[in-house]
């Protein structure tokens, strides 16, 4: 209801201070392998935060402002924002200003951050990071700051709350807390401790992008030739270069008629969309293009996270997890193997991809569901047989490469348990459609 409802959270993310990139050399120790059991202060901290989120999501009022002007275009129809870190927005109807979200660039080269509650800041200047030291994420300690994301602001169905256990919100998303870590390395069997990565704290979706979710993105006129992202959208905040360009326009569907014709992929009925709403609107969405994926998280106010990202987050960061919550997989945990529903394995149906969240056993560290299985997940990378080196807050991007294969992961409800596990990496190529892969955005 209140589509522009902040809901700021009391605390500061904690516990991250990677003032060098330090990488132990024995990774049998601490590392690997004991997810279960190994939660730190810092864990328990931003779960704690996170939670408290999702549970007041009719939070605070964000109107701080702008008079009583009555408007339906904040840029045609209100007075500019007071500040860099402040924007115009109509608010039931009327003028508002709302803080720009965390992270935003600003100052007069853009170098300097929103702090998410309407101050731009230089990290120097009251972010607690380190941030520019080599080897070092280029921000921490952001303020928890969660926004409502547009694709849930109708409500219904796998829109609204009606996700998880405990009916939570289908948008719901959790602070990634900055660190260091290794890409594609959980102790056993993977041992290659040859691509250090260093992640800036960032929000990730909870769950993969709903059916309910995609359908207001479809309501909307969005996804098509007819109304392209804006360029620059869905950027990363910290690759220059890394949003929409002109040249992926093409890409798109032609127009809604011929997206939702094409989602119905592959003639299989493995397909989980419904030109109607249905039984399926909490499964998550499947048979949509890499290109559809980017351009659904640029409208929602986010962005597809990044392959190192979407790493970090699935192994628990430095505790190296082989599976999102610790090292051994069973039915419990996830949908693999066509197992989801219950059936003896490889006995794949529909029936296999399940709602978002139906696994709580298996989130992750940091609250994400379905990191493991369920569906393929795009992520912004091009794909590259080495992960890119050295990666701070890195995209493996190739411009003018509009075509070539992008990087999926987490294995979906068809892949055997090892495809599932965190590390592991696959690609697609980015027009294609297919049942076992669908995506999550970042914030
Ligand atoms: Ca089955
Ligand atoms: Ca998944």
């Amino acid at each position: 209801m209140r589509t522009l409802a902040l809901i700021v959270a009391t605390s500061l993310v904690s516990g991250c201070s990677p003032k060098v990139r330090d990488f132990p050399g024995d990774h049998d120790v601490g590392s690997g392998g004991s997810g279960a059991g190994g939660s730190s202060g810092a864990t328990t901290s931003s779960s704690d935060t996170a939670s408290s989120s999702d549970a007041t999501s009719s939070g605070a009022s964000s109107s701080s402002g702008g008079g009583t002007d009555s408007c339906v275009d904040p840029a045609e129809d209100c007075p500019p924002a007071q500040g860099a870190c402040m924007e115009a927005v109509c608010s039931e109807g009327e003028c508002a200003e709302r803080p720009r979200p965390a992270r935003t660039p600003c100052g007069a080269d853009g170098s300097a951050q929103c702090d998410g509650t309407g101050d731009c800041v230089t990290c120097a200047g009251g972010m607690a990071c380190e941030c520019g030291e080599p080897g070092c994420p280029n921000t921490c300690g952001s303020m928890d700051v969660m926004v409502m994301p547009p694709s849930c602001a109708g409500g219904g169905p796998g829109a609204g709350d009606s996700c998880g256990p405990g009916d939570a919100s289908c948008c719901g998303n959790r602070m990634v807390p900055c660190g260091t870590f290794l890409r594609g390395y959980d102790g056993t069997p993977s041992t290659d401790d040859s691509f250090p990565a260093a992640i800036s704290d960032f929000r990730l979706d909870k769950y993969e992008i709903t059916v309910g979710r995609f359908r207001a993105f479809v309501d909307a006129g969005q996804g098509v030739q007819e109304s392209p992202p804006a360029i620059g959208a869905g950027r990363h905040p910290h690759v220059n270069g890394s949003g929409w360009v002109a040249g992926w326009n093409t890409r798109l569907a032609p127009n809604t008629a011929a997206l939702k014709a094409a989602l119905q992929c592959n003639g299989d009925r493995l397909w989980t969309w419904t030109d109607a709403p249905g039984a399926n609107e909490e499964l998550p969405i499947n048979c949509i293009t890499w290109f559809e994926a980017f351009a659904f998280c640029a409208w929602d106010g986010g962005r597809l996270p990044s392959e190192a990202e979407w790493n970090y987050a699935a192994a628990g960061g430095d505790e190296h997890r082989p599976y999102p919550w610790g090292s051994e997989i069973d039915g419990d945990r996830a949908s693999y193997s066509c197992t989801g529903d219950g059936s003896a394995a490889g006995a794949c149906a529909l029936s296999d991809i399940l709602p978002v969240g139906s696994k709580p056993r298996g989130d992750g560290r940091w609250g994400h569901s379905d990191l493991a299985g369920n569906l393929w997940e795009w992520t912004m990378d091009w794909w590259r047989d080495a992960p890119p080196t050295p990666c701070i807050d890195c995209v493996h991007r190739v411009d003018g490469d509009r075509d070539a294969t992008r990087v999926t992961r987490g294995g979906s409800y068809r892949a055997p348990a090892a495809d599932v596990r965190a590390g592991n990496r696959d690609f697609s190529y980015p027009i294609d459609r297919v049942n076992n892969i669908g995506a999550r955005c970042a914030r």
